[in-house]
């Protein structure tokens, strides 16, 4: 069976939760396959530093990946250097893959503006915070290259509470009609906020949904780096090349978890059972890839404390370097948004500037 051609409820997997071999390996050289056992542990490694700066009041708040590594980073190596990627706001992890530094995402979740600014050779577009808005952008952008002659595929990542929003059906509906080059990568991690996902659709799997746009849905166990590399791979190669019959777009379903909180900000102890964490940390794609890659050869206890170590000092770097750039200054919010300010917002800024002139920062600062 090809790997898109499938039934959405037929999950594709190549590593079981031992990480042994239950499918065909995709035919990726050793590097690589090493390169993403390294990006998932930076991605790990990251998040965890972060949560811990959030709570000591270095950063703001934050949203955690750990347990999305898989997805994550398998889809991303999935790309060529001229594709594009259309993040939320938890895809940290795919972009430090594209050149998005790591002092850059520390700086946007620190407040900074300049944590905003993508290099532009990373081909990532920003940050998205309002629910399911990239989708339509994803797909404009995909068929505006179309339009241009360009062989280009767009990676757009989203959440299942995503899919409840317009913004998903008219992306992927006009996807389908005008034959974009995209891909749509749901990163269903069984929650969106305290929803979980049998309050988010009546439908039996997200994949499903393809069928009601025309194109191809695929479900991937997302916490299996490999597998996750393999359906956006043919994704993402039919994108740029369909095949007679084939329409570009797919949307695949990434079956995976948060082991963390939605943000810095949200307690889900008060929503889920430490036991269904639990159930889901079993599943971690870390350790499965590194099984995986020990039985073949390409690692051992040598090479793995050289990535944690580099893992750890390139982490620690970027929160140094992150922590020199001066605070910004709070009237910054009223910048870089608008070329020209609204009147409600130039309003605004001069009550802020009134109070800050009468009471003094600090006052702004007291809890
Ligand atoms: C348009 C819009 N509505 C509501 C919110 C508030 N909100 C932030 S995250 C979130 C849940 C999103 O869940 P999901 O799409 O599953 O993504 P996840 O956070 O699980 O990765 C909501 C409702 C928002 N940011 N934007
Ligand atoms: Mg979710």
């Amino acid at each position: 069976m090809s790997t898109l051609q499938r039934d959405p409820g037929d999950r594709v997997q190549v590593l079981d939760e031992n990480g042994e071999v239950v499918g065909d390996v995709p035919d990726l050289p050793e590097e690589d396959l090493v390169g993403m056992y390294r990006d998932m542990k930076l991605a790990r490694h990251f998040d965890q530093r972060a949560v811990s700066l959030q709570r000591q009041g270095r950063m703001g708040t934050y949203p955690p990946l750990s347990g999305q590594e898989g997805a994550q980073i398998g889809s991303v190596y999935a790309l060529d250097e001229h594709d594009w990627m259309f993040p939320s706001y938890r895809e940290h992890g795919a972009a430090f893959v594209r050149g998005v530094s790591l002092k850059r995402t520390l700086l946007y979740w620190m407040g900074h503006e300049e944590g905003n600014k993508v290099p532009p050779e990373a081909n990532v577009f920003p940050v998205a915070v309002p629910i399911a808005t990239q989708i339509p952008h994803a797909t404009g952008a995909a068929w505006a290259s179309r339009l241009k002659g360009e062989e280009k595929a767009f990676l757009c990542y989203f959440g299942d509470g995503a899919t409840s929003e317009g913004d998903f059906h008219e992306g992927l509906n006009f996807a389908g009609v005008f034959d974009a080059p995209a891909v749509f990568f749901c990163n269903n991690n069984q929650w969106a906020i305290s929803v979980p996902r049998e309050r988010q659709t009546a439908s039996e799997t997200i994949a499903g949904k393809a069928d009601a746009y025309g194109v191809e849905g695929v479900q991937v166990d997302g916490m299996d780096p490999l597998a996750v590399y393999k359906v956006t791979r043919a994704a993402v190669e039919k994108a740029k090349a369909p095949g007679e019959d084939d329409l570009r777009p797919t949307l695949i379903e990434a079956i995976q978890y948060r082991f963390g909180a939605h943000t810095t900000a949200d307690d889900p102890t008060v929503y889920r059972d430490e036991d269904e964490v639990e159930q889901w940390k079993a599943k971690d794609p870390i350790p499965r890839l590194e099984t995986y890659l020990r039985d073949r050869g390409a690692l051992d206890d040598d090479r793995v404390a050289g990535i944690t170590d580099e893992v750890e000092t390139a982490v620690a770097d970027a929160i140094e370097e992150a922590e020199s750039v001066a605070r910004p200054d709070p009237e910054e919010i009223f910048t870089h948004v608008f070329a020209e300010l609204p009147d409600h917002l130039t309003e605004q800024r001069a009550e802020f500037e009134a109070l800050r002139e009468k009471y003094g920062d600090e006052a702004f600062l007291r809890e």
